[in-house]
């Protein structure tokens, strides 16, 4: 009997969702294993998930396991294996009467959900549920539900694997090589314009690239703010944010953290600081990851920052403290 997976995933009715549902149950990412669907949508929506149903069931997928949809997340959480969440409010919608316009707002409101969210996941998701926060502010999310979760056995992580893909880009097309020879994209800090890409411990076609860039006004002038205003350069041209490119990256992440590491190389996502490369503790930090045979994912620990490296991770944990003081009264 082929085993199977169980993965619940928020906002299902979402742009992000409608490029990810349907390559979860593709083969590709969970390989030969059969995947039930657990779609999860807020009571105004969770109707229009019928649609995707059915257009799930007319793409004959063969992997495609049992398929619900509900706005009941505590429901849908029971002995889940993974948690794709993706669901929640964007800045600027007209929330309780009021336009959330501030960070602080969307913290509060999008911490809201994660309380609940956590809560269930830490009671009712396996022991070793993987979780996968997309929904923005993803780190400080992340931080809230795995605090209400209350679980450690389960591993939290916020997705930046997106940036690390974005990074990988850019930095093929100025070495000049193929996607695929990039390799070790780490980033570091928050899932927003702080966050630092390692462009010194990146691997090209082997080489380190602190040996294969010299130019720092390149790396201060192009490299980081491309990558780090990446997300508001697809939002200022489509008027929408990076959806396809978004649920690729979730793939990725579900793919990395479901099958060992190459020796050498690692991936991205943050989780919760641990000591590691004297890191502020109690938040939710991007670093070097990686999966071992036994199907754990740990922190690689032997990667060497340089002080500029430092500086600029140091302006991207600052910005998480501040985000944690936000919500504090969401992780009493
Ligand atoms: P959409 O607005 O298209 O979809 C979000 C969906 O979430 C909506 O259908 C909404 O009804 C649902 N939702 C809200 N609260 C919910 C709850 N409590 N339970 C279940 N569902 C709920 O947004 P989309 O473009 O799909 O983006 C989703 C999130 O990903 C946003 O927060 C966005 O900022 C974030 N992103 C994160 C990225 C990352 O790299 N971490 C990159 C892409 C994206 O910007």
């Amino acid at each position: 009997m082929k085993e199977r997976v169980k993965v619940v995933v928020t906002g299902a009715a979402g742009q992000i969702s409608y490029s990810l549902i349907p390559r979860l149950v593709d083969g590709h990412t969970f390989g030969d294993k059969i995947v039930d669907l657990e779609l999860v949508e807020i009571p105004q929506v969770v109707e229009k998930l019928e649609g995707l149903v059915m257009e799930l069931e007319d793409s004959n997928f063969p992997n495609m396991g049992n398929v619900n949809f509900t706005s009941n997340f505590e429901e849908a959480a029971q002995d889940a294996d993974w948690f794709l969440l993706v669901g929640s409010i964007p800045r600027g919608i007209v929330f309780n009467g009021k336009k959330i316009e501030e960070r602080a707002d969307l913290l509060q409101i999008n911490g809201g959900i994660f309380v609940g969210q956590g809560q269930a996941i830490g009671k009712y998701g396996k022991p070793n549920a993987k979780i996968l926060v997309v929904g923005n502010p993803a780190n400080t999310n992340a931080l809230i539900g795995r605090h209400a979760a209350n679980n450690n056995s389960q591993l939290w992580m916020a997705m930046t694997m997106l940036d690390s893909s974005r990074a990988r880009s850019v930095l093929s097309k100025k070495l000049d090589t193929g996607i695929s020879n990039i390799n070790k994209m780490i980033i570091w800090g928050n899932h927003s314009p702080t966050m630092y890409p390692d462009f010194e411990n990146m691997l090209s076609n082997g080489t380190p690239g602190k040996q294969l860039i010299s130019d720092l006004d390149w790396i201060n002038n192009e490299f980081l703010p491309t990558v780090q205003q990446r997300g508001k350069a697809v939002i200022d041209s489509r008027g929408a944010s990076s959806a396809t490119s978004a649920a690729k990256a979730a793939l990725d992440t579900v793919v990395a953290c479901e099958n060992p590491t190459v020796s050498g190389d690692c991936f991205s996502a943050a989780v919760i600081t641990d000591g590691s490369y004297d890191l502020p503790s109690g938040i939710i930090c991007g670093m070097p990851l990686m999966t071992t045979q036994d199907g754990s994912v740990e922190v690689v620990r032997d990667i060497a920052l340089s002080d500029f490296a430092r500086e600029k991770i140091k302006i991207s944990t600052d910005e998480l403290i501040e985000e944690r003081a936000a919500v504090e009264d969401l992780l009493k």
